[in-house]
């Protein structure tokens, strides 16, 4: 019995002892469960981040941030990695020169795709150099047809072209204000010169007479020579091709030394506030045109987030270079890959709701259906006053009517919610230009 009981206590102390080296084992280190894979994606941006035109750069250059922004917090997978969207941006100066040394400097820089550059300009040279590296690239403001007319598979915009703008802001000004003799000046830049031509041309078709072009630079502030040639001729408009940092100084001395014609600009000087910061009172009465909807008018979740990010608003191009951005990302998130030779077919091919409205590209690269804007400053605010879509031209006021009544989840083709915008205009397209 002694003998047992020394049996048990001898088990029972061998079982503690076991007991306690297995207390005493030290625990295997914890191995941190391994992050989910990830994979940085480059977005350039270009535009003229110094210099007349730097404000519209920058409002170029937000409206990519922002959508960099929200695709980030938007946890996207791309190829089932955790996809960080990162921006390089990139100062073009609005020189030709320098946008095609920062298209290298992007393409060498792997970047997946590139939103700008701002002025065509830039474009055109730059475009080659995305087209050799295979990189999408997408204007939000560039609009001289040559941009996409060159056959290059990877370029995009997502604005109208000079060759829409220039006859719908030329026809607003024959049918409204009915002038007899129209003088027209440009920049010598591929934009103003372009948009000058294809205003001339309307102008000529509809038997107005165009006096000899007069010529400035994208530097020119003293237009004082210039413009006492054109008093002297006694036009009833003067049409500037030009960006607003030109213009503006053109539209106010033009006023200083008498001048009491109507001046009309294109996209490039179709800010109010800058016109109104660079020409002051001298600012009324301006008409010009944009390339698509007004900044204004862009999706009020996209204003919002906007004015929320920068406590600013946008200026002419930010709600397209946005899009443009979202452009890419869609493509990527629908090709599940970041690699341009496998996203660019989905781009090309894309059907997009966007802050500006639906965007589609045709053949070329060009947006289906773009809208031109006709704006007049009226007491200080520039206000929109018509809309020139898929051949037509209603009042700013109807196609608003017609584009809130199209269902958002589906939106209908740019070319019926103009044509349901004719139907319900009081007036016929004629008429309402006149507005
Ligand atoms: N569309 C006016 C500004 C940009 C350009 O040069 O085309």
């Amino acid at each position: 019995m002694k003998q047992s009981k020394l049996v048990l206590t001898l088990v029972a102390a061998a079982v503690g002892l076991i007991g306690c080296g297995e207390e005493k084992k030290p625990e295997p280190p914890k191995v941190a469960a391994p992050p989910p894979p990830s994979i940085e994606i480059k977005i350039g941006s270009v535009a003229p981040l110094t210099g007349g035109i730097a404000h519209l750069g920058k409002d170029n250059e937000n409206g990519v941030l922002l959508a960099l922004d929200e695709a980030n917090a938007g946890k996207i997978k791309i190829d089932g990695k955790d996809a960080k969207f990162v921006i390089m941006s990139e100062d073009d100066q609005a020189d030709p020169k320098v946008g095609k040394t920062v298209a290298q400097k992007l393409a060498d820089a792997k970047v997946a795709g590139v939103v700008g550059h701002l002025n065509s300009g830039t474009s055109i040279p730059a475009s080659e150099v995305y087209n050799g590296a295979g990189i999408p690239v997408i204007s939000g403001s560039a609009t001289n047809p040559k941009l996409t007319e060159q056959g290059f598979k990877v370029q995009f915009r997502v604005v109208g072209r000079d060759d829409q703008q220039g006859p719908a802001i030329a026809s607003y000004l024959a049918i409204n204000n009915k002038p007899k003799v129209v003088a027209i000046v440009d920049d010598a830049t591929a934009y103003g010169e372009g948009l000058a031509n294809e205003v001339e041309k309307t102008l000529k078709a509809a038997k107005i007479n165009v006096l000899p072009r007069e010529k400035g630079t994208d530097k020119t502030v003293d237009w004082k020579a210039v413009l006492t040639k054109i008093k002297g001729r006694k036009p009833d408009a003067v049409f500037y091709g030009g960006m607003d940092a030109t213009a503006g100084p053109l539209l106010k001395q033009g006023r200083e030394l008498g001048i009491k014609a109507v001046f009309a600009f294109g996209d490039g000087a179709c800010d109010g506030d800058k016109m109104k910061e660079l020409a002051g009172e001298a600012a009324e009465g301006l008409m010009c045109s944009t390339a698509g909807i007004p900044a204004a008018a862009a999706d009020s979740k996209f204003l919002a987030a906007f004015k929320k990010k920068f406590n600013s608003d946008p200026k002419i191009y930010s709600p397209f270079t946005y899009d443009a951005a979202n452009l890419l990302i869609e493509a990527m998130k629908k090709a599940n890959s970041a690699d341009p030779a496998k996203y660019l077919p989905e781009l090309a091919k894309m059907d997009y709701k966007g802050a500006t409205g639906r965007i589609m590209f045709d053949e070329k690269g060009d947006r289906k259906d773009p809208e031109i804007t006709t704006s007049v400053m009226k007491g200080g605010k520039l206000e929109p006053v018509a809309i020139f879509k898929a051949g037509q031209t209603v009042s700013y006021e109807v196609f608003l009517k017609a584009a809130a009544a199209a269902p958002a989840e589906a939106p209908k083709p740019a070319a019926e919610v103009a044509k349901d915008a004719a139907k319900t205009a009081a007036e016929p397209a004629k008429d309402a230009a006149k507005k």
